[in-house]
C-alpha cells in the first residue's frame, strides 16, 4: 500500500514496486480521471491521494455538510460555490497571491505535490484570482484542501475551507454602501451575548495598503469584521454560554497573509485552548489589478469547517469526521446542530521508535514522520510527537526519537496488534529514509 515515489529524497530512497491502486502506471499518478506524470518533485501519498472526491461537505446530512449550509444560509446572498477540482497550479496557489519565491508554503515539506507544475491546493485561495476575474462581487467557495501537518486532535492533512469575499466599488457609492452596512451589522450585534476581544483595524504593524486611504480601508476591515461577528453570533450565539454558565469566548488577532493587508486571525477558546478558527484581511489590490477588476475594494476570509464544527458539535477529534462508523454518521441530521456523544475512547497506545539518522543525509523532517506513519496505518495515529533529537558530538550523527499514539476510534486494539502496526512503521522508516533504529 505504501508508496515509494511519495518521498522525494531519491538518494536514501529505495524505489519498490508496490505502487497502490491510484496509480496506473509508475510513472504517473491519477486523480480524479486525470494522470499527471510524477518527477522529483512528486510527494502525494496514496493515503492522500485516497482523500480526494470523498467531498464530506457535500454530504447534507454530514457535520462537515450540515455546517456548510448553515453558513451559506448566513450570506444568503452571496453566490456559494463548491466541487472545484483540488490540482492546482503553484502559479494559482502561491504565485498570483503574491507569495514570495522563499515562503516556507511552497516547500516540499509542507505542501503535496503531484509533480513541480501541480500540487493539491492548499487553501482555498488559490481560486481568488479566478472568481474575482468572473466578476463575483459577494462569493463563497468550499472546497477540499490539503496540507502536511502534524498529526494531534486539530490538525488532518485533508481538511474542508470555506473562502469568502464581498467587493466594494472604490469610490463615493461604495464608500456610501460600507457605511450603511456597517450600521446595519453593528446595530444587529448590540446584544451579542459573545465576548468578543477586539484590535485596532489598523496597526503600524498591520498597516493599510499603500493604494488605500487608510480611513477607506479601515472601513472595509470594519465591514469584515462585522460580517464575520455576525457569523458568529448565528453559530454560536444559541450556545454562547450554555451549560457551564461560561460565555463563549472570541478574540481577534493581528496576522500576516502575503495576499491581505490588514490582516487578522480569530480564535475561540474551546477545550482549554485557543483554537484559531479562520484568517482573513483586506485584499492586496494587486490580486484585483489580476483578476481585471481594479477601482475596487474587497475584504477576503478563510475558515477551517472541520475547526469550527468541533466547536459546535462537540467533536473531539478530527479523525472523526472521517469515520464511516454508523455509531458516528447515525448521530447526525440535516440543518441541526447536535453535540456528538463519544460512544467510547478506547485506549490508547504509545510506541517509540528511536533512530540514528545517515551521516551526512539531508535529515528528517517532522512531516515526513507523519506522511509515512498516516501512509501505513492511517487513522490509527491519534498523535505523534517528538520527544528527543540530539547529535552525537563524536560521530555527529543525529538521533530521533518519535513517539506514536496508537488509538482507533472505532475498537480497542490489542497489544499484539499495537506492536505489528508500529513495526511496518519502523520497517518502511528504514526502507525510506535508510535510517539505523537505536
Ligand atoms: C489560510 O489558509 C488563508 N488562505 C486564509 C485567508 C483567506 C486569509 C483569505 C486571508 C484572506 P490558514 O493557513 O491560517 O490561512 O488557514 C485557515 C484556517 O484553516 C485556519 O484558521 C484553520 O481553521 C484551518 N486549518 C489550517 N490548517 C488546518 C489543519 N491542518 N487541519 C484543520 N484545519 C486547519
Ligand atoms: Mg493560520
Amino acid at each position: 500500500m505504501t508508496v515509494a515515489f511519495a518521498l522525494r529524497r531519491s538518494r536514501t530512497l529505495l524505489r519498490t514496486t508496490s505502487y497502490s491502486r491510484c496509480y496506473s502506471t509508475p510513472s504517473t499518478v491519477s486523480i480524479l480521471g486525470k494522470k499527471y506524470p510524477i518527477d522529483s518533485t512528486t510527494n502525494v501519498t496514496a493515503a492522500i491521494v485516497d482523500k480526494v472526491g470523498r467531498n464530506l461537505y457535500m454530504d447534507p446530512s454530514h457535520p462537515l455538510g450540515i455546517l456548510h449550509s448553515l453558513i451559506s444560509s448566513h450570506f444568503h446572498d452571496f453566490n456559494s460555490m463548491t466541487g472545484l477540482p483540488p490540482v492546482v497550479t503553484p502559479a494559482q496557489n502561491f504565485d498570483d497571491l503574491g507569495f514570495p519565491p522563499d515562503h516556507p508554503g511552497r516547500a516540499v515539506t509542507d505542501s503535496y505535490y503531484i509533480n513541480r507544475d501541480h500540487l493539491l491546493r492548499t487553501h482555498t485561495s488559490a481560486h481568488e484570482v479566478e472568481t474575482f476575474a468572473r466578476g463575483e462581487r459577494k462569493w463563497l467557495l468550499s472546497a477540499d484542501v490539503y496540507r502536511r501537518d502534524e498529526i494531534d486532535a486539530s490538525h488532518y492533512p485533508v481538511f474542508h475551507q470555506m473562502e469568502g469575499a464581498r467587493v466594494f466599488a472604490a469610490g463615493t457609492a461604495g464608500r456610501a454602501e460600507l457605511e450603511a452596512d456597517n450600521a446595519r451589522l453593528a446595530a444587529h450585534l448590540a446584544r451579542s451575548p459573545i465576548v468578543i476581544e477586539d484590535v485596532p483595524h489598523l496597526s503600524p504593524t498591520n498597516p493599510a495598503q499603500p493604494a488605500h486611504d487608510p480611513a477607506h480601508a479601515a472601513l472595509v476591515a470594519q465591514n469584515l469584521k462585522l460580517s464575520l461577528n455576525a457569523l458568529m453570533l448565528t453559530l454560536f450565539g444559541d450556545r454562547a454560554g450554555a451549560g457551564e454558565g461560561v460565555p463563549l469566548r472570541v478574540r481577534w488577532i493581528e496576522a500576516y497573509f502575503p495576499f491581505t493587508s490588514p490582516s487578522y486571525e480569530v480564535e475561540v477558546f474551546f477545550r482549554g485552548k485557543w483554537l484559531e478558527i479562520l484568517g482573513c484581511g483586506v485584499v492586496q489590490q494587486q490580486t484585483l489589478d489580476r483578476a481585471n477588476v481594479p477601482d475596487n475594494v474587497s475584504w477576503a476570509f478563510g475558515l477551517g469547517l472541520e475547526r469550527i464544527a468541533m466547536i459546535l458539535f462537540s467533536i473531539p477529534d478530527i479523525r472523526l469526521f472521517w469515520s464511516q462508523d454508523p455509531r458516528f454518521t447515525s448521530q447526525f441530521t440535516a440543518g441541526q446542530i447536535t453535540t456528538f456523544k463519544p460512544y467510547s475512547k478506547y485506549p490508547a497506545c504509545y510506541k517509540d521508535v528511536s533512530f540514528w539518522l545517515e551521516q551526512n543525509s539531508a535529515g528528517l523532517h517532522d512531516n515526513d514522520f507523519c506522511d509515512l506513519v498516516r501512509d501505513t496505518v492511517g487513522d490509527l495515529a491519534e498523535d505523534v510527537v517528538l520527544i528527543d533529537s540530539f547529535t552525537h558530538p563524536k560521530t555527529n550523527k543525529s538521533s530521533k526519537c518519535y513517539r506514536v499514539n496508537y488509538c482507533s476510534m472505532d475498537r480497542s486494539l490489542s497489544n499484539d496488534e499495537v506492536n505489528a502496526i508500529h513495526a511496518r512503521v519502523v520497517t518502511s522508516l528504514v526502507e525510506k529514509f535508510g535510517v539505523e533504529i537505536r
